[in-house]
């Protein structure tokens, strides 16, 4: 069982900031895919919370360098 979640993201200052996030998002167990869209600044990531949580979602894209809040 999956979950979509979409995160805000601030502080990607050129393109290659969202790959950055992509892979290092895409690389964690549980996450199934992970989308970043630069120009929206959002994050749109599946995956399944019984391997992942979401905040070790934001925790990753933080340590990364950007800042990041839930998308509401
Ligand atoms: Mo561009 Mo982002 O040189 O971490 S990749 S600013």
């Amino acid at each position: 069982e999956t979950k979509q979640t979409t995160l805000q993201i601030t502080g990607m200052t050129c393109a290659a900031c969202a790959n950055r996030i992509e892979k290092g998002l895409g690389k964690l167990e549980g996450v199934a895919s992970a989308n970043v869209n630069f120009a929206l600044e959002k994050a749109s990531i599946t995956y399944d919370p019984a391997i992942i949580g979401a905040q070790n979602l934001e925790e990753t894209i933080k340590k990364l360098g950007y800042d990041t809040a839930k998308d509401v």
